[in-house]
């Protein structure tokens, strides 16, 4: 018993010195009247006492009791006259309260990674208008008035000038780094380019793009093939697999398209590939004469490799993202899951 007694006495000694800063009451409250609190957790002990002890201790826990009680009281009045001195609960000493902090968008995450990629192998970063005028967009492109592909290609008109429109690729950027005549050229151009499609999980109305151009003296197909493969290993891993199927663009002859193996079953066939094991990534191939001399470029002279990408394609394989809309909706619960440092 005399162990209570002494436990009593520094609970005392413990709640004389409680100390009144601002949730000083509360805290109190809790660690000594609360119902896992010590006042609680003492008076528990009286069914150890032996009965005829049970009247004189009955006596000192109840004592107790009250003089936890009256610090309680004392404590919150300490702490209401705090909170009346400064005219109302307000304190206007503590700091203000943190403004949420934004993450990166996966598009920039993944567009950014591409760059540094391309970087390391010596392509520059050029850029251009997203408004654009025809030639730029289609005509030098080899893709003059009445050539099919154009509907593929549908875009928004500016009403005050026909020859204007959004730009449906950023290969306007290279055909203006073209026509500047300084060779050889090593770019790649990101942005953001136009069509005009229903919205759905699958298509929107602009995406990103990062279209990429080499041209120089003696380049050949297997370049390009190189630049793409160690492209992809360092975007996805070491042990991607690439193939490349014979396809079609107006601005490039040969072109093909690029698969890597499925990165969600590793090639062995699921819905993402349509049990393929195979998924396309890009299109690519060398850039074709007439747009070469389009540009005053000698055809004889230079050749060259362009490719392009929809970074939102990118990003849904690397992350698993089902639904194109969820890019451009905002929803902070779907853009906080993307970390990087880059
Ligand atoms: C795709 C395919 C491609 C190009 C873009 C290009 C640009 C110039 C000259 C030649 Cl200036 N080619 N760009 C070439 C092949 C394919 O894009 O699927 N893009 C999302």
């Amino acid at each position: 018993m005399d162990d209570l007694l002494h436990q009593i006495d520094s609970y005392k000694k413990e709640i004389t010195e409680f100390s009144a800063d601002k949730d000083a009451a509360e805290t109190f409250r809790i660690k000594y009247l609360g119902t896992k609190g010590l006042v609680k957790n003492v008076m528990g002990e009286m069914k150890n006492v032996p009965n005829e002890k049970k009247r004189e201790f009955g006596q000192v826990l109840n004592e107790f009791k009250i003089f936890a009680e009256n610090k309680y009281e004392e404590l919150k009045q300490t702490t209401d006259n705090a909170q009346l001195a400064t005219g109302n609960s307000i304190d206007l000493t503590l700091p203000g309260d943190d403004l949420p902090l934004g993450s990166r968008h996966p598009i920039n995450i993944v567009k950014n990674k591409i760059i540094s990629i391309f970087q390391r192998l010596g392509f520059a970063v050029a850029e251009g208008p997203e408004i654009e005028d025809d030639w730029h967009n289609f005509t030098a492109l080899n893709l003059p008035e009445d050539h099919p592909a154009r509907d593929m290609q549908d875009t928004f008109y500016i009403s005050q000038n026909p020859d204007w429109m959004l730009r449906t690729h950023t290969s306007n950027v290279q055909v203006r780094e073209m026509e500047k005549g300084v060779l050889p050229i090593r770019i790649i151009c990101p942005g953001r380019v136009y069509r005009n499609e229903t919205i759905s999980a699958r298509a929107h109305c602009f995406f990103h793009q990062v279209e990429g151009l080499y041209i120089a003296e003696n380049v050949s197909f297997a370049d390009l093939k190189q630049t793409l493969y160690f492209f992809v290993q360092e975007m996805f891993g070491a042990n991607i697999k690439v193939r490349f199927r014979p396809s079609y663009f107006p601005f490039t002859e040969p072109s093909a398209e690029m698969d890597i193996t499925c990165l969600i079953c590793g090639g062995e066939g699921c819905s993402v590939c349509k049990h393929t094991g195979w998924v396309e990534i890009l299109g690519c191939g060398m850039a074709h004469p007439n747009l070469l001399e389009n540009c005053k470029i000698d055809s004889n002279k230079y050749s060259g490799f362009a490719f392009g990408m929809g970074i939102e394609r990118i990003t849904m394989l690397k992350y698993q993202v089902k639904d194109l809309r969820l890019f451009s909706e905002n929803d902070l619960r779907f853009l906080k899951q993307f970390t990087s440092t880059v």
